[in-house]
C-alpha cells in the first residue's frame, strides 16, 4: 500500500471529539453536557482520576495553529470533528447560539484554507443535561424528536459544508458504559442491561431521524453512522461450537447495531433472545432501513469467544451466552498487545481485515470506513519527551493496520477510507489524560496541567509517508 495504489478518492483523515479537546465548556453560552455534569458532580466514582474536559486541548482557541498542524505533520486530506450540542443550542432544542455555530463554520473554514475537506459528527456523547434532567436523556423516546430538530437545525446552517456526515458515535459504546452496573460514562447512571438496549434501541431512532432529515433538505455530500467493531474470534476455530459462539458475539455486539441499517431489523439471532426491549414498528423500520451512505468501523479490539454453558436468560448481562477472554485461557498468550490501562489491543492482519469483511459478507455493506483505529498507550506523559515523539510502537500498530488495509483493497472489498484516532493527544473519557492515542503531542501532565505545546509524533510522520508519499507500509 502506498499513496500510489490507493483509490481514487480513498478517504485519509484524523479524528478528534469535541468533549475531549474543545475545552471552554461554559464559553460563549455553552451549557453544560451530560459530560461535564458527570464530572463535576462525581455522580459515581471518580473515574477520571481528578481530570475533566473543562480545558482539554483548548482547541476552542487554539483551532487556528491547530488545525493546519494537523494538515502539515500528518498529511492528512481530511479533519474529523465533532458537534457540540450544548454549544450550538443550549437549551438542547429551541433557539441557537451564534457565536457556537460561528465556532464550527470557522473550524470548517480552517479546515478548506489547509487543504482538507471536513467529516462532521452530529454527537460524540455529549448530551445537553437539560435533557437528561427533563426526560432521562437517552432512556426517553422524546430525546428522537429532540435529535431530530438539532440535527435538522445544523444541518439548515452547515448541511452543505461537509463531504460526510456522521450521526453519531458509537451508539453502543455509550449506551453500556454510561448506563452499566457501575458506569464509567456520562450520565452515570446505574442500569441494567435492558436500560442499556433501551438507550441503544432509541439512538438507533435518532440516526434514522437525523439521516430523514438530511435527505428530506437535499444537502450535499455523504450521510453515515459509526459502530465499534470489535472483532470475536472462535477460540478454537476447528471446534463448531466455538465458531457458533463467534458468530452469535458478533451479532451482539456489531449486528446490533449495524443490522438495522440495512435490514430494518435485529439480527435474527438477537430477536429470538428476546433482549430487545421494544420492536420497531413497521414504519420505523422503513426509516432505519438503508439508512446510511457509508459506514464507519471504530475498530480498537478483538476477543476469543466460546459458548457460556449453561446460559439462562435471566442472567443480568447481555444475554448473548458466550465467554470472551482476551488472554487464551490455555496458553496464557494475548490477543493483542498489551498498550493501554484496562484493555488489549490488537491490530493484526486477521481481525482488521476481519472486520471489514464482515460487514461485506453479511450486511453487503458499501462505501466502509476504518473511521477510527489507533493505540492507546497508558502513562506515555511520564516517559521523556523524545521517547514520546518517537512512538515506534505506534507505528508497529498502525504497520499491522495498513497491512490489512491493503489486502482488504487487494481483494476488492469495499474500504474506502482510514481515519486514525487521534489527531492529537486528548481527554481519554474515564482514563482522563493517563491513556494517549494522539499522533501529536500535547505537553500536559496526567490531569491536564501543563504548556500545552504541540509536538508532532513519528508515528503520524509514518502515516503521512505511506499514505501521501509512497513510502513503504515496513519502514525497517
Ligand atoms: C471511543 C471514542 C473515542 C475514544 C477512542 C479511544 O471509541 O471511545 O470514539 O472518543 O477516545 O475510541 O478510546
Amino acid at each position: 500500500l502506498d499513496g500510489d495504489s490507493l483509490p481514487q478518492d480513498f478517504i485519509y483523515g484524523c479524528a478528534t471529539s469535541a468533549y475531549q479537546i474543545e475545552g471552554a465548556w461554559n464559553v460563549d453560552g455553552k451549557s453544560p453536557s451530560i459530560w461535564d455534569h458527570f464530572l463535576h458532580n462525581k455522580t459515581t466514582n471518580d473515574v477520571t482520576y481528578g481530570a475533566t474536559g473543562d480545558v482539554a486541548d483548548n482547541f476552542y482557541h487554539s483551532y487556528k495553529q491547530d488545525i493546519p498542524l494537523f494538515r502539515k505533520a500528518l498529511g492528512v486530506g481530511t479533519y474529523d470533528f465533532t458537534i457540540s450540542w450544548t454549544r450550538i443550542m443550549p437549551a438542547g432544542r429551541g433557539p441557537l447560539n451564534q457565536k457556537g455555530l460561528q465556532f464550527y463554520q470557522n473550524v470548517i473554514r480552517a479546515s478548506n484554507a489547509s487543504g482538507m475537506s471536513n467529516i462532521c459528527t452530529l454527537y460524540h456523547w455529549d448530551l445537553p443535561q437539560s435533557l437528561q434532567d427533563e426526560y432521562g436523556g437517552w432512556l426517553n423516546q422524546k430525546v428522537v424528536d429532540d435529535f431530530r430538530g438539532y440535527a435538522r437545525a445544523v444541518f439548515q446552517a452547515l448541511g452543505d459544508e461537509c463531504s460526510h456526515w456522521v450521526t453519531m458515535n458509537e451508539p453502543r459504546t455509550f449506551c453500556t458504559e454510561g448506563f452499566g452496573s457501575s458506569p464509567e460514562s456520562a450520565p452515570g447512571v446505574i442500569g441494567t442491561y435492558k436500560d442499556q438496549y433501551t438507550c441503544m434501541h432509541h439512538a438507533l431512532l435518532a440516526h434514522a431521524a437525523a439521516v430523514d432529515e438530511f435527505r428530506r433538505g437535499g444537502y450535499k455530500g455523504k450521510i453515515g453512522i459509526k459502530v465499534d467493531g470489535g472483532v470475536s474470534l472462535p477460540l478454537d476455530p476447528s471446534s463448531a461450537a466455538d465458531q457458533a459462539a463467534a458468530a452469535r458475539a458478533m451479532d451482539f455486539e456489531v449486528g446490533w447495531d449495524v443490522a438495522p441499517l440495512y435490514t430494518g431489523d435485529y439480527p435474527p439471532s438477537v430477536v429470538a433472545s428476546g433482549a430487545p426491549p421494544m420492536n420497531f414498528t413497521p414504519a420505523e423500520k422503513q426509516l432505519l432501513k438503508g439508512s446510511v451512505d457509508f459506514i464507519g468501523l471504530d475498530f480498537y479490539t478483538s476477543q476469543w469467544v466460546t459458548p457460556t454453558e449453561n446460559c439462562t436468560s435471566s442472567s443480568d448481562s447481555f444475554p448473548e451466552c458466550t465467554d470472551t477472554y482476551q488472554q487464551d485461557p490455555r496458553t496464557g498468550i494475548d490477543i493483542g498487545r498489551p498498550t493501554a490501562s484496562d484493555w488489549n489491543f490488537d491490530a493484526s492482519h486477521p481481525t482488521i481485515y476481519g472486520g471489514i469483511k464482515y460487514l461485506a459478507q453479511h450486511y453487503n455493506a458499501t462505501n466502509i470506513l476504518i473511521s477510527e483505529t489507533g493505540m492507546g498507550v497508558l502513562n506515555e506523559t511520564n516517559l521523556p519527551l523524545a521517547q514520546v515523539l518517537e512512538d515506534v510502537d505506534r507505528i508497529a500498530w498502525y504497520r499491522g493496520v495498513m497491512v490489512a488495509m491493503k489486502q482488504a483493497l487487494d481483494e476488492g472489498l469495499p474500504l474506502v477510507g482510514f481515519i486514525p484516532w487521534s489527531c492529537i493527544d486528548n481527554f481519554e473519557w474515564s482514563d482522563g489524560y493517563n491513556v494517549r492515542f494522539g499522533l501529536i503531542n500535547v505537553a500536559y501532565n496526567a490531569s491536564g496541567q501543563g504548556s500545552q505545546q504541540r509536538n508532532p509524533k513519528l508515528s503520524g510522520a509514518y502515516l503521512r509517508g505511506v499514505l501521501t508519499q509512497g513510502n513503504p507500509i515496513n519502514p525497517y
